[in-house]
């Protein structure tokens, strides 16, 4: 079995033999078979959002317009407890939403903090597309948003209220909750034109501070894409994915000739690092898509899926491999 400990050796090992590999003759970094287009994305309502993006894929689309239409539909979606519309809210009862988009020439947009509008994620690629900015928060992103014919909206359903409400009977008002804190959507895509872009989306930790951001309205954070090289997306405990800069780590790494699975375990290794021995009741998930096509996950418990869609296994789930 895997311990921390074993795993952390392990991990600082392969990084040790990292110079020898990028010196190997003839090593090459990526499969020169390429598989085109390619769309992956967190957990299991990456299902109908890969089957959407897949949709603007399969026709000859932008990757760009691929992750904006694909992650729109957890957004949008009542259901979903953790993205948008229906999202749980803060420890006051506000939904407070998340979102960065990227594309294959660095662009990028953001919105933190942002309350009362159910894609958020269109309102990041606004700001990156309208603005001199890459981030806009809290009431300015809102009257950005509104300027431009957002409509204002509620977004805490009666069901995710009564959930808070329930909770705020016991919580002790304490907004940390390690266990239970995943459902964040990162999304990846490689169009026909083999450019790359991503985007992420979040209403965050649930119960959380008021005011608090986490992770993934942050570019090289929860979201990296370089076109020559791949692009990178995380889930779960946004502060430890900050503390590592987790995408931009990933995809440095697999500039450095690491495949998408070690390089997104790699940045596991780092985050098991700067963790307590008994700190091990959380979870952080990445998955990672090169220029090649290919796609890996790491996580750091049991039970991070993803959804995976290309033309050769079609719309599927798939576990990643975890550290514990
Ligand atoms: C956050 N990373 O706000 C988000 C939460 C999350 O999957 O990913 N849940 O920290």
């Amino acid at each position: 079995m895997t311990t921390r400990r074993s795993f952390i050796k392990k991990i600082s090992l392969s990084a040790a033999l990292l110079p020898v590999m990028k010196m190997l003759p003839g090593r090459s970094f990526f499969n020169p078979v390429k598989e085109y287009p390619v769309v992956i994305s967190t957990w299991n309502f990456g299902i109908p959002a890969n089957e959407s993006a897949w949709k603007i894929l399969s026709s000859g689309g932008k990757a760009l317009d691929a992750v904006e239409e694909g992650v729109k539909v957890p957004e949008g979606d009542a259901n979903v407890r953790s993205v948008g519309y229906g999202g749980l809210p803060d420890r006051d009862g506000y939904v407070t939403l998340d979102s960065c988009i990227m594309d294959n020439n660095a662009r990028c947009g953001s919105v933190a903090f942002l309350q009362h509008i159910k894609h958020p994620i269109s309102v990041a690629r606004l700001v990156m597309e309208k603005t001199p900015h890459i981030m806009l928060a809290g009431e300015g992103a809102l009257k950005f948003a509104l300027d431009n014919g957002f409509e204002k909206e509620n977004l805490l359903t009666p069901e995710a209220e009564k959930i808070w409400k329930e909770w705020l009977k016991t919580s002790g008002y304490i907004p940390a909750d390690y266990k239970n804190t995943h459902d964040t959507i990162g999304m990846l895509a490689i169009d026909n034109e083999g450019n790359l872009s991503g985007a992420c989306t979040t209403s965050g930790l649930k119960f959380k501070m008021h005011g608090r951001v986490g992770d993934s309205p942050i570019i090289g954070a929860a979201l990296f894409v370089d076109n020559e090289i791949g692009a990178a997306t995380a889930t779960g405990v946004g502060e430890e994915v900050i503390r590592i800069s987790g995408a931009h780590t990933i995809v440095e790494l697999m500039r450095q000739g690491y495949s998408p699975e070690e390089s997104c375990k790699a940045a596991i290794g780092r985050i098991m690092k700067n963790m307590k021995e008994t700190d091990e009741d959380f979870q952080v998930g990445f998955l990672a898509l090169n220029k090649s096509g290919e796609y890996g996950a790491y996580s750091v418990n049991k039970k991070f899926e993803y959804a995976v869609y290309n033309n050769s296994e079609g719309n599927i789930l798939k576990e990643s491999k975890s550290v514990l």
